[in-house]
């Protein structure tokens, strides 16, 4: 930081940094990377955040938003006192004692009217998902109620439980390192996981292909052996096609599919359907570009490694075409194999949730009812439905809400609606560093430490590693997620049961007993300790963690809720409708390096680079509408509009008919207005965030 920063700090702030000058190594949690960092302080102030070189995960790489930790932590705006809305709707600072105190008495004033059930937590994408999630969780259970909420609703969750479905696990991040073939659907890795691009780099020095399935030509496209631009939505048809062609071909690895598989003759009969000429069809790909695909796979046999992006999620169909690429990996013969799919060991922590303690009976989680998988394997109650439960619509009411690491009035879809919903509860507590979308609708806002104001275990599952990070200041009232936790359960009376460690470090200690690791060990090794050795092909002596010890082409554990069991494909929504009125099809999300959903738009040197929202439009369409670059335009959805600035994009960098609006941005130019809630995934209730069927109009 410089002199300028200096200045423009938050001149309210008394942080105090653990150590008054010196260099400190932790971990960088701006992004779910977990990268290595030094962070430098001078004078009980952090003046620089560079890579930790030792680290395996970034080997000293940082992205920019590393280093903006210190524009975050003390910047201007940043919360330092609690919050309480008064009632002409203006905040008022109170001390934290009495905020946790009325808090308290109101969450038990609620659940003596409503019951527990009525009171409900939200994690938001910037506490992860691992030991801070668990706190929220093990909370809200021994509180009594089953509602946890989270972004798990519309990020992640589809590809882990297809993964799961299929294999029984799920691999963040396949062996990029020592695959012959990388196949990237749906994703930027050199913007949304700048890591990945370490082991793949070496990777492709060292002769790995790279093929990039991606309707636009991104940063990663550009660097691609083979890039095919689908449309939209219809990645499901080019993935049951490379599955039909390496059955029909004789290609798949027989061994691997007779002995520890189920499923595998109705899925190839399924599979029939998908000849290229059909596949050519349902994705705009031409014959040639899906033979060449086709051929490039078949040529690198059995190193073949797919990585699904989030935009495949976001679709309705989304939980099975991810199914169909982890069946498209299994008959490759790439799992649990060096240079493929690792079947990841854990390290044997200790779980802080309370699901095996203390079963929560007959209390109807939000959304089990119409998303039963999605409860039933992860224990995540849909948020979207929440929404409905908030305003009333519900079998019993939501009125209570603790909020914590997420802005939903942001990023999730239908944002007027969540909106709507949140600002009629009872109680809505907002947990953040500063005052968010959704901290303004807020009964009361609590000051959040950052990620450099707490002390955490980090696991690196695909090389079975882990890291701890640790507290590099103080700032003080402002609990962090551990203490807040840990208060409020003491406020209500089960703190003693439940949370009686007194600070992260013990909880941390607890978490690490059975592995054998001790946090002076992990002090000494910033760059993360392996704590298993990583053995391959372990199905060979174990059955895989599914309902049938065997991977599966097909699910019997699905059709049990009366879905199919087969993957099966479905054409895009704006297929299926009458799309006159909405030529055009919206894919929202693309990220920006120096955004993170809705946040660093606050930090000026940021601000700069990608100043306003943009909706990014082909030349052609834009030249038919009368557009020009910088002119306002209005995108229409069927549940709503939105204004904001043209940009024309090159006509090589996008497909005609296909616009881009990236998320996390405010008010009338929030693409999440015209988003929908309440298209679903039926397996995973995952919302229809892309594929979007729109109409543009000059403003
Ligand atoms: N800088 C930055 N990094 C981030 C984030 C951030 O906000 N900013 N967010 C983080 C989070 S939580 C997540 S989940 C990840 C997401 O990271 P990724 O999964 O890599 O998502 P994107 O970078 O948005 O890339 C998605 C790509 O999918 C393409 N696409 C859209 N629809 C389709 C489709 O139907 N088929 C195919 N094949 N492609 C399609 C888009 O054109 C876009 O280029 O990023 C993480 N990293
Ligand atoms: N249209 C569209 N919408 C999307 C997406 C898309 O692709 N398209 N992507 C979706 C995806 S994948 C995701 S993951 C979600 C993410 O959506 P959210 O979970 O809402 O994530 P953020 O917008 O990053 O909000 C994080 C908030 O936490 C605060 N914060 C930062 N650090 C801390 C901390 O240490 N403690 C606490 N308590 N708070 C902190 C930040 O200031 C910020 O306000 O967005 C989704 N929304
Ligand atoms: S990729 Fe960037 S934001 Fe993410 S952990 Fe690494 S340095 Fe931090
Ligand atoms: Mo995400």
């Amino acid at each position: 930081m410089n002199s300028k920063m200096n200045s423009k700090m938050n001149s309210k702030m008394n942080s105090k940094t653990v150590i008054q000058s010196g260099i400190l190594p932790t971990i960088c949690r701006q992004c779910d990377m977990h990268c290595g960092i030094n962070v430098q302080i001078e004078n009980g102030k952090i003046v620089k955040i560079s890579g930790l070189k030792s680290h395996a995960q970034n080997r000293g790489r940082l992205c920019p938003k590393g280093p903006a930790a210190i524009d975050m932590v003390y910047h201007p705006e940043r919360l330092l006192k609690p919050l309480k809305k008064d009632e002409h709707g203006s905040f008022q600072e109170i001390p934290l004692s009495q905020a946790m105190d009325e808090i308290a008495a109101k969450l038990i004033e609620l659940k003596e009217r409503h019951g527990a059930r009525t009171v409900s937590c939200w994690q938001g994408e910037a506490l992860g998902f691992a030991q801070q999630e668990k706190y929220a969780r093990r909370f809200i259970h021994a509180f009594g109620s089953p509602n946890f909420f989270s972004c798990d609703s519309l990020c992640w969750a589809s590809r882990y439980l297809a993964y799961n479905l299929v294999q029984g696990y799920w691999n963040s991040c396949p062996d990029f390192l020592h695959s012959d073939l990388v196949i990237f659907w749906g994703t930027n890795p050199p913007v949304s996981h700048p890591t990945f691009m370490v082991p793949l780099t070496e990777g492709r020095k060292k002769g790995a292909g790279l093929i990039v399935i991606d309707p636009r030509r991104t940063r990663i496209a550009r660097q691609a052996d083979l890039h095919l631009r689908p449309l939209p939505g219809s990645d499901g048809a080019l993935a049951w096609g490379l599955c039909r062609y390496l059955i029909e071909g004789g290609y798949y690895d027989k061994e691997f599919v007779k002995n520890h598989t189920v499923g595998f003759e109705d899925f190839a009969i399924y599979a029939q359907k998908f000849s290229t000429e059909f596949v050519a069809e349902q994705t705009g790909l031409t014959r040639r570009e899906i033979s060449e695909c086709c051929r490039m796979v078949a040529d690198n046999l059995p190193r073949v490694v797919n990585y699904v992006g989030v935009s495949l999620e976001h679709q309705d169909n989304g939980v099975n075409t991810v199914r169909v690429i982890a069946s498209l990996g299994a008959l490759s013969g790439a799992i649990d194999i060096n240079g493929g799919d690792l079947w990841p060991e854990s390290m044997g922590e200790r779980d802080l949730t309370l699901y095996n303690e203390l079963p929560l009976i007959n209390q109807k989680p939000v959304g089990a009812d119409k998303f039963p998988v999605l409860y039933d394997m992860i224990k995540e109650c849909h948020t979207m439905t929440a929404m409905d439960y908030m305003l009333g619509q519900g079998e019993y009411p939501i009125r209570a809400l603790i909020l914590t690491g997420g802005n939903p009035a942001n990023t999730n879809p239908n944002s007027e609606k969540v909106a709507k919903a949140l600002s009629g509860l009872d109680l809505l507590v907002v947990r953040d560093l500063f005052l968010t979308e959704t901290a303004r609708l807020a009964n009361y806002v609590l000051p959040a430490a950052s990620f450099l104001e707490r002390s955490e275990l980090h696991f690196y599952s695909h090389y079975q590693s882990v890291s701890l990070s640790r507290k590099i200041l103080e700032m003080p009232g402002v609990q962090d997620e551990y203490s807040f936790w840990h208060d409020l359960s003491h406020l209500l009376g089960f703190g003693e049961k439940y949370f009686r460690w007194k600070t992260e470090t013990e909880v941390n200690q607890y978490l690490l007993e059975p592995a054998g690791i001790t946090l002076e060990e992990l002090a000494e090794h910033p760059g993360g300790m392996q704590y298993k050795p990583v053995k391959y092909k372990k199905y060979r002596d174990h059955p895989f963690p599914t309902p049938s010890g065997k991977l599966e082409f097909s699910s019997s554990y699905l059709e049990g809720f009366g879905l199919s069991p087969l993957p099966e494909y479905l054409e895009p929504l704006y297929l299926r409708g009458n799309s006159q009125d909405y030529p055009f099809i919206l894919i929202t999300g693309a990220r920006k390096s120096v955004y993170y959903h809705s946040r660093f738009r606050n930090i000026p040197r940021f601000r700069k680079l990608y100043p306003r929202a943009e909706v990014e439009i082909h030349p052609e369409d834009a030249g038919q509408l009368g557009i020009e670059h910088g002119n306002k335009v209005r995108v229409v959805s069927e549940i709503g509009s939105i204004t904001l600035a043209a940009k024309i994009v090159k006509g090589e960098d996008t497909r005609q008919g296909i616009i881009q609006i990236s998320h996390g941005w405010e008010q009338e130019s929030n693409v999440n207005r015209i988003t929908y809630d309440s298209i679903n995934d039926p397996i995973s209730g995952f919302p229809q965030l892309t594929s979007i069927p729109v109409r543009m109009e000059r403003d």
